[in-house]
């Protein structure tokens, strides 16, 4: 960014991402031309666009010395996000997904610490046919990661009364607003014809050619349950409620972001701070404002200082406020604070308000997956077949089946406990509430482990807990495999933050 009036820098100046976005024809590129032909893996110019489809190509890092030693190249495999707002699955698309993981994956799914469905160790050539399903399933794979909005978090206890209906239908008018709007995804990867001709006639009026500077992220808590972590995003809004519980507005927060580099001071992680509060009808246009500033002054020349976070440390927050407010055309009603009474995890059996129930089930650090000790993948599918539940993703990395009929409920816990899932009220409260990242063998820049890790680890201080008498205690542990913060290990009791192969740093006091 141009330090004094906010303009893009000149192109010389602008990172090699925003000159391949630039060039891409709104995220095509060749990436249609490349899933042609025979190699594993995609150019690095494709690699950058194909994050903006919900794809990260991978190499199995497990592998690496091995090739290496005999000679060979890189065991490449791709990612693939599907970005589920709200954390919202229909049984189809839960069994979807599943499906997808035996067919194509690495017979796992993993629930994200943003509510989405990741699948890992998909080649390059079943990659359309993975998405093609994901979308037969409705949901899509678009937005699930590059510098676009990506995912919208919201609270996901299936409880049906007026005030989350009312939220629900702003969260849908914010996806819709805030989704991407190019063509690209189509043609390459659902109709299957590359795009011969460069379409140009479509448009991007948000975003435009070159996108966002960095990704954005948004979060819906809802007031008095924080279960998303609404602090963590570059845009946090909290549901707040007015008389007779119906929804009053929005509480908006801004700036929030947890990645930084180790020995790097002025990379850093940030809460969002309380930027205004507005209207339920007005918080659409609130969005698009904060993320129009973002767009047209972010920082486009260095992506470790791109974030939201940045522009407004460097330019402070009254400017930011009244940037927003000149886009937006009414008053921003003054900032609110908020504060959370306890942590949620919406485990266990609960009542939904509507007769039926819904019940959270604890996945140890979001991995879906049946091996030696336990068959969950198996109990899911099985229980999603039998039952057919709405599935909701939680955000820290669990999985609730919801619109169960009492009757239902039986048939369910019989599934469960034929397969040896837990009960949450038998999980040790330290480990409900623990978190890793995936880091090795998938994670490009992990420098330790975590999600491999943690399983022990998390035990050892169970044990621990249980002899100094803390263990009705919610402390929460959160571990990840680089300073980058995929699990909000600055936001948790405890975060272990890997530094170096065996090594990490340790967080004490987030809030
Ligand atoms: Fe993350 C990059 C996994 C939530 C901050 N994150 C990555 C990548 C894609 C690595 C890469 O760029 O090559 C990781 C893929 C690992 C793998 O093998 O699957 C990855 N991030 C994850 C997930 C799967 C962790 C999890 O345990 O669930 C989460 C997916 C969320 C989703 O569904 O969209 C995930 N990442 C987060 C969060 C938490 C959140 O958003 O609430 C953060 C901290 C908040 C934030 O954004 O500041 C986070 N991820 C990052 C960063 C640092 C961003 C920054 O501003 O510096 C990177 C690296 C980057 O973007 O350059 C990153
Ligand atoms: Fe990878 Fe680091 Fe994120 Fe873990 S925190 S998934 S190691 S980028």
């Amino acid at each position: 960014m141009c330090g004094s009036c906010g303009c893009s820098p000149p192109e010389d100046e602008l990172s090699k991402v925003e000159l391949i976005k630039a060039s891409s024809n709104l995220l095509r590129g060749d990436i249609a031309g490349e899933l042609t032909s025979e190699q594993p893996q995609f150019t690095d110019e494709s690699t950058q666009l194909l994050k903006f489809h919900g794809v990260y190509q991978q190499e199995d890092r497990d592998r690496r010395k091995e090739a290496r030693r005999l000679g060979l190249a890189k065991h490449h495999q791709m990612m693939v996000r599907t970005r589920i707002p709200g954390g919202i699955v229909s049984a189809d698309a839960y069994l979807a997904h599943d499906r997808i993981a035996t067919h194509w994956g690495d017979a796992t799914m993993r629930v994200t610490t943003r509510q989405d469905f990741q699948l890992h160790g998909v080649l390059k050539g079943d990659l359309r046919a993975a998405i093609r399903e994901i979308n037969q399933a409705l949901l899509t794979t678009l937005g699930g990661c590059g510098d676009v909005e990506r995912n919208i978090m919201c609270c996901p206890a299936p409880v049906v009364d007026g005030f989350r209906a009312e939220v629900a239908h702003w969260l849908a008018a914010l996806v819709a607003e805030l989704t991407p709007s190019t063509g690209a995804y189509h043609e390459i990867w659902l109709d299957g014809e590359p795009a011969v001709q460069p379409v140009t006639t479509q448009a991007e009026p948000l975003y435009g050619p070159r996108y966002l500077p960095r990704k954005f992220k948004t979060a819906i808590a809802l007031s008095g349950d924080n279960c998303v972590d609404v602090h963590a995003n570059d845009l946090g809004l909290v549901a707040l409620r007015g008389a007779g519980g119906s929804l009053s507005g929005f509480a908006a927060l801004v700036g929030g972001g947890l990645g930084r580099t180790r020995n790097k001071p002025d990379t850093f992680a940030a809460v969002a701070q309380p930027l205004a509060t507005v209207l339920p009808h007005q918080v659409v246009a609130l969005s698009r404002a904060v993320i129009e500033v973002q767009r047209d002054h972010g920082n486009r020349a260095e992506r470790r200082h791109a974030r939201l976070k940045y522009l407004i440390a460097e330019r402070g927050l009254s400017w930011f406020a009244e940037q927003v407010r000149s886009r937006v055309g009414f008053a921003l009603g003054s900032p609110a604070q908020v504060s959370w009474p306890r942590v949620e995890d919406h485990l266990g059996w609960h009542e939904q308000g509507d007769g039926r129930l819904y019940l959270g089930i604890f996945v140890e650090n979001g991995r879906i997956a049946d091996t030696a000790t336990l068959h969950l993948r198996s109990a899911l599918r099985e229980v999603v077949e039998t039952v057919r539940p709405q599935v909701r993703l939680t955000a820290q990395q669990n999985v609730i089946l919801a619109d169960v009929s009492r009757e239902q409920r039986a048939t369910i816990d019989a599934l469960l406990d034929r397969y040896g899932v837990e009960h949450a009220a038998a999980v040790h409260p330290v480990r409900r509430l623990s978190m890793a990242c995936p880091a090795i063998p998938t994670c490009g820049l992990a420098v330790a482990e975590s999600e491999r890790v943690l399983p022990s680890l998390i035990r050892e201080i169970e044990t621990l807990v249980d002899e100094i008498g803390l263990s009705e205690s919610p402390i929460s542990v959160r571990m990840t495999g680089c300073p980058n913060g995929c699990a909000r290990p600055y936001l948790g009791d405890v975060g272990l933050v890997g530094t170096t192969l065996g090594k990490y740093d340790v967080f004490l006091g987030g809030d």
